[in-house]
């Protein structure tokens, strides 16, 4: 089935989306077990798109044992590095070539703009299948120069070894659906495990497009196993015996239950989750820079960002024209479906979505925030809202401190110092921003913020070899970087006397 009539779709989605969508278990593409189904929406029109498979605890469960019997016949695990390496190569290069196809459905299952997502979340997932595909022969251990002073004897010969962890669950959330699934799959399956991967029920179509991809690439049948369903999907797998390992990307208020249910056999867990960001203006930076880089902050993926910058502490003597600056850039900012190439700013992903962000921008007025720019419902049928940038805010106001997930920013003044304290004043540490031309604050400042990632004089500046996670309750572990291996594989210490 699909309602999707644009015409500017490519025949190959146009074809994707014209059956209901099976899961990918022990490589064949089945229904749930139950029959059921659950439809995916476009947010832009909140047009059906297709029906996915509606996979549950029965579902997760076929799916670990097909994981669990690929990784224990060996043939994934002891596979050549080589060879492995080819096959995520091939990956990355079919994700390349169809870069075009994955954006498309991408625009119409999350809203985003599919030319971002052909050329950001397609074409980085590529990039990151291609880079650890190249960490895949690059596992090392190491030799380790042993005393011993408790075993009698002379030499001894001591080693270590990276073993894979086993069976990987890979939950991922429905902002950059293919993007945070290419941050899990590719390291986990570079060291080797097998992984049962279970995407967002707002956008599991480009998930499964994967999926595809995988088998053309020549991916041995259960290597890589696709559920589609809900949070109670998700639940099973995290709390399923046969799991050795979790990585999730989504809320905090999630990742707390996954830590909760991993407790059974205290299956290995990674997080990345919420942010509430400080992007911090110094008067000395260069206005137009720091201007055109605060609005990319808080409006990329139309705030539905993790590393979002909505806390814009802007230092007091260009406070005000600074946020008159990016109020008026973000009220000229093109809203419309990720399907019109001029479109800037797309809808929120779901109605649970559009409801949320509206909240907060009532309680926002409600408090007596001023709105420079925005707090009013964007007049259109999909999910859209307008850019809202508040000032006169307390920090102790909801929009200032929770994780709203749309396009709305609390701008505050500061005062030299002051800064880092407020700053830090977040049960968040997943990123922030700084924005000023004197090298030392600039150090100084990026030393004293508690989060993952620091940007200076840039933000968003993302890259694969740079590891990426967050202090506090934004996470567990980092991913990206050559040390994501680290989250997908045990170490062994191998001690001989020779
Ligand atoms: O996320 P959930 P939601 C934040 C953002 C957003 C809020 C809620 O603030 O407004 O979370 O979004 C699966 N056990 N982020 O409700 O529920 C679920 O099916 C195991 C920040 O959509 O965390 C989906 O696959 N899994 C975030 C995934 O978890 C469960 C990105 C994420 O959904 C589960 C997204 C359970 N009990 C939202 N319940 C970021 N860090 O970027 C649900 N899931």
């Amino acid at each position: 089935m699909t309602a999707i009539a644009e015409p500017q779709l490519t025949s190959r989605v146009r074809d994707f989306v014209s059956t209901d969508r099976k899961m990918l278990i022990g490589g064949e593409w089945v229904d749930a077990a139950s029959g059921k189904t659950f439809t995916t929406y476009d947010p832009a029109t909140t047009a059906p798109i297709t029906n996915v498979a509606h996979g549950d605890a029965s579902d997760v469960d076929r799916a670990v044992r097909a994981a669990r019997k690929a990784f224990d016949d060996g043939h994934w695990a002891r596979m050549k590095p080589n060879e492995r390496e080819r096959l995520l190569w091939r990956v990355g290069d079919i994700l390349s070539e169809r870069a075009e196809e994955f954006g498309q459905l991408e625009a119409i299952d999350n809203g985003k703009s599919a030319g971002i997502a052909a050329a950001v979340d397609t074409q980085w997932s590529a990039d990151i299948f291609r880079y650890n595909a190249g960490l895949a022969t690059k596992i090392f251990g190491s030799t380790v120069n042993v005393s011993m002073p408790f075993v009698p004897g002379g030499e001894f010969h001591a080693y270590t070894l990276r073993d894979p962890v086993g069976v990987c669950g890979l939950i991922v959330p429905w902002n950059f659906p293919l993007l945070m699934a290419s941050f899990k799959l590719a390291p986990a399956l570079a060291a080797g495990n097998t992984v049962i991967l279970k995407p967002a029920e707002q956008t599991p179509l480009t998930a499964l497009l994967l999926g595809e991809v995988f088998e053309e690439a020549g991916f041995p049948p259960g290597v890589v196993n696709i559920v589609t369903g809900f949070g109670d999907a998700g639940a099973a797998l995290s709390a399923h015996p046969d799991v050795d390992k979790i990585a999730f990307t989504g809320s905090t208020e999630v990742g707390k239950k996954i830590v909760a249910a991993a407790q059974g056999n205290l299956k290995k867990v990674s997080l990345e989750l919420g942010g509430k960001s400080p992007n911090i203006v110094f008067a000395d930076a260069d206005f137009e820079q720091a201007v055109a880089g605060s609005v990319a902050a808080w409006m990329f993926n139309h705030g539905q960002s993790c590393v979002a910058g909505t806390r814009l502490f802007v230092e007091r003597p260009i406070f005000d024209d600074f946020t008159a600056a990016v109020a008026e850039a973000a009220s000229k900012t093109k809203i419309g479906p990720g399907l019109d190439p001029t479109t800037e700013l797309g809808p929120m992903v779901s109605q649970e979505q559009f409801d949320k962000v509206n909240a907060y921008v009532a309680q926002g007025l409600a408090d007596g925030a001023r709105a420079l720019t925005g707090g009013q419902r964007w007049d259109a049928t999909g999910y859209f809202v307008e850019p809202t940038v508040f000032v006169d805010v307390d920090p102790s106001f909801s929009i200032v401190e929770e994780e709203i997930f749309g396009p709305v920013v609390a701008a505050m003044p500061f005062d030299g110092d002051d800064v880092v304290s407020a700053a830090n004043n977040s049960i968040y540490g997943l990123a922030a921003g700084i924005w000023t031309k004197d090298l030392s604050k600039a150090h100084k400042t990026a030393r004293r913020i508690k989060a993952g990632s620091v940007w200076v004089n840039q933000y968003n500046g993302f890259d694969t070899a740079m590891p990426f996670g967050g202090y506090k309750q934004s996470g567990w572990g980092r991913e990206l970087g050559s040390s994501a291996i680290d989250l997908y594989t045990e170490t062994k210490s191998v001690n001989i006397a020779l």
